[in-house]
């Protein structure tokens, strides 16, 4: 589906043809895909695996990830790598021998661009003397493609992985992360300190893991979209709701299940050039290590009522 509607954008069938397959970054493993669109551009703003380093990460065989580049692209289909914009030895706070720079969103306020992104924290005195456990930090940029500046310490407040950050039409902002369920919270103006206490999302499902929430909305709708693991790999469902702290409501499935065992999906949810798209991962270039795993970008579409319609991964 993603070809067809490329095609129309560009205007050049043989282009997207032979170039708008899955997966989309081809020289570097990338996951946990957030998309945004910053001045017209689209940037993608995902997580880098790589294959520890003997002995190093927060434990053998597990996501090892030591820092994020960004993207641009006008078209979905050539991408440019801006290289990395922050890594785990440039943030003070976060231990650079955990490699856990997971799961990241980027938002745009006022001209700034506020990064953020989770990590594992320098242990602190008094507590567990190999681990800090999962902070949210942000670094901020003039551009888009950076330079960004990380804050000196994580967000307060939090502990957890998965930041998603939206910007209601009233200018409150609202962070999501997970740690087991999903949590929201209200950001100051500043962006960096919370407004109130994080509170859990009721009425998701109450078994399995539930991670990387996506919040956008779209004709006074609210969708808080995760990742849920019932069985071995997650399937990406969603949730209405009327309002950014809900109440929501399950509303479906957006992708099934990975029939070929890639445990983890992991996606956003974009409005391009009057097209909305999903961004998420599968294991396509590492198919017997399900933690490398690769950018893929599929077409998706809303039903009358809102709802939206199940995507069906374009293979290779
Ligand atoms: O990429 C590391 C973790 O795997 C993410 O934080 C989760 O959402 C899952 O994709």
């Amino acid at each position: 589906t993603r070809i067809a509607v490329l095609s129309s954008i560009v205007g050049l069938v043989s282009v997207a043809d032979a170039n708008g397959q899955n997966p989309v970054i081809r020289d570097q493993y990338t996951a946990d895909p957030t998309a945004r669109v910053f001045n017209g551009k689209v940037y993608l703003y995902p997580s880098h695996d790589i294959l520890a380093p003997e002995g190093k990460g927060l434990r053998p065989d597990w996501f090892c990830m030591e820092d994020y580049h960004v993207f641009s692209s006008s078209d979905l289909v050539n991408w440019e790598d801006h290289g990395v914009i922050v890594s785990q030895y440039s943030a003070p706070w976060v231990d650079s021998n955990t490699y856990s720079m997971w799961a990241p969103d980027c938002v745009e306020r006022d001209g700034k661009y506020y990064f953020y992104f989770p990590a594992n924290r320098k242990p602190v005195e008094g507590a567990n003397p190999r681990r800090g456990g999962f902070g949210i930090g942000v670094a901020i940029a003039d551009a888009p493609e950076g330079p960004y500046v990380p804050q000196e310490n994580p967000i307060e407040g939090i502990f957890g992985i998965d930041p998603s950050v939206l910007i209601d039409k009233d200018g409150q902002a609202y962070i999501y992360y997970s740690m087991g369920q999903i949590f929201v919270a209200k950001l100051k103006d500043n962006m960096v300190e919370l407004a109130s206490q994080p509170v859990a999302i009721e009425n998701l499902p109450d078994k399995g893991l539930k991670e990387g929430p996506f919040v956008f909305e779209r004709n006074g709708l609210y969708y808080l979209t995760f990742p849920h693991v019932e069985n071995v790999t997650e399937r990406l469902e969603y949730a209405i709701g009327e309002s950014p702290e809900g109440p929501f409501r399950m509303a479906g499935v957006i992708m099934d299940e990975s029939p070929t065992g890639c445990w983890t999906n992991h996606h956003s949810i974009m409005e391009y050039e009057g097209q909305w798209y999903l961004f998420y991962h599968h294991n396509d270039y590492s198919p017997n290590f399900d933690k490398n795993r690769s950018t893929r970008i599929d077409s998706l579409f809303f039903n009358p009522d809102g709802t939206i319609q199940k995507v069906v991964p374009t293979l290779r």
